[in-house]
């Protein structure tokens, strides 16, 4: 009988570890390096670090859904000169140890060409120096802040610094309301974007003349805001200004609301998704949020890109799967025009990595943002910026992103 339930234990415990190396091979998003579809004579795998987990699953998601879209879309038009490009995905989760997991798969185990991501700046200044030993590209597609290009020569981004957005949204908060005077600031302290955003609205606040009030912190883990948003209503603002993540960011919005606060709300980019709505819900309303992209920019591939959107996700396109495209597009475009100078199939990986790396921040990318370049250093050259106004319907479930005229 003792043996008999030793040997069921060895077996059990066999059989465990047969169903974790099955789960891991049969995993659709994880390619082994003995799959011969991420041989780049078949296929041509690109490196997707987003968060699938944690509380910021909901920006990565957004992300993911862009880059499906892309992936369609490219292939659909022949690929790179006729291969097809295949994108492997690895969850990042939402810390730094995360994503430094799943880069180091993504180059060691996948043998991608470049990655794109990660998700946030905070896991970028971790994960992004492993792209940069390894010498593949990694371009970010949603981190904004300050000093992401400069770690390194194979980072690059696509998605606009905090330091050329932010500023708009406070200069559009000042034509609905010229009277604004006395600014509260709050911030997450606890992450790197937020930071770099924070600062960037602090300068703006103070060279528009107007008083910075108040600077009030806290972490993007937190749930309750009582004591910052009473401690600033006291000093009776006229327009809050948050830089948060959707989840934070939306509680602190509704807090400030039930606490009584009257004022404008301006929200930083971790506002930038539909996912806010469903946080502060009818308090949401008002909350003025600076965009890199508009659904309704003219322009063929903008069209194309949002009409396979709404098909598939039944919403406008949000900021950051817009982002996810352009980062794909720009993969797609600097190999075709690598492969027509120095066939890709003859090059070995290291070689790809590094001249995809050079050929990329060459070019110039007409892409659902717009016209985008890269400066020597790798951040995005972009032209058109934007504001939007949440508005929510009465119920306070649905709301949407109204883009306002901004001088
Ligand atoms: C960053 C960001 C995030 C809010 C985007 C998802 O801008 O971390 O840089």
């Amino acid at each position: 009988m003792k043996n008999a339930t030793a040997h069921q234990t060895a077996f059990l415990f066999i059989c465990s570890l047969l169903l974790i190396a099955c789960g891991k091979t049969s995993n659709p998003h994880q390619n082994s390096a003995n799959n011969p579809t991420t041989n780049t004579s078949d296929v041509i795998p690109i490196g997707i670090a987003f968060a699938q987990t944690s509380n910021v699953a909901l920006l990565g998601q957004e992300g993911t859904d862009g880059v499906k879209i892309a992936q369609k879309y490219f292939n659909d038009k022949g690929g790179i000169n006729g291969k097809p490009i295949k994108l492997v995905f690895q969850d990042t989760g939402g810390d730094e140890a995360g994503a430094i997991n799943a880069f180091q798969t993504l180059i060691n185990q996948d043998k991608v060409v470049g990655i794109i991501g990660p998700t946030l700046s905070q896991q970028a200044f971790s994960a992004d120096p492993v792209a940069e030993r390894n010498k593949l590209p990694v371009l970010g597609a949603s981190n904004t802040a300050n000093g992401i290009p400069e770690i390194g020569d194979y980072v690059a981004r696509v998605s606009s610094s905090v330091a050329v957005v932010a500023p708009y949204s406070v200069k559009a908060a000042l034509q609905q309301n010229p009277q604004i005077k006395r600014v509260a600031v709050f911030y997450a302290q606890n992450d790197a974007f937020n930071k770099s955003e924070t600062e960037i609205f602090q300068k703006t606040v103070k060279d528009l003349g107007l008083n910075l009030v108040t600077v009030q912190k806290f972490q993007t883990t937190d749930t309750d805001f009582q004591a910052q948003a009473s401690d600033a209503i006291n000093l009776k603002p006229d327009l809050a200004i948050i830089s948060g993540l959707a989840v934070d960011g939306g509680n602190l919005v509704k807090q400030l609301r039930e606490l009584g606060y009257k004022g404008l709300i301006i929200g930083g980019n971790g506002f930038n998704t539909s996912h806010i709505f469903s946080v502060c819900r009818a308090f949401c309303e008002g909350v003025i949020v600076a965009q890199a992209y508009s659904p309704v920019y003219p322009s063929k591939i903008n069209t194309a890109f949002r009409k396979a959107y709404i098909e598939q996700y039944q919403r406008e396109p949000p900021q950051v799967s817009a982002q996810a495209f352009a980062a794909v597009q720009v993969y797609v475009e600097a190999l075709q025009s690598l492969d027509k100078k120095s066939k890709i199939n003859k090059l070995s990986l290291a070689q790809l990595r590094t001249q995809l790396n050079q050929e990329l921040l060459k070019g110039t990318y007409q892409t659902p943002l717009g016209e985008i370049a890269f400066t020597s250093a790798g951040d995005v050259i972009q032209k058109e910026f934007y504001v939007a106004q949440l508005k929510m319907e009465p119920n306070g479930v649905k709301g949407k992103f109204s883009f306002l005229n901004i001088k």
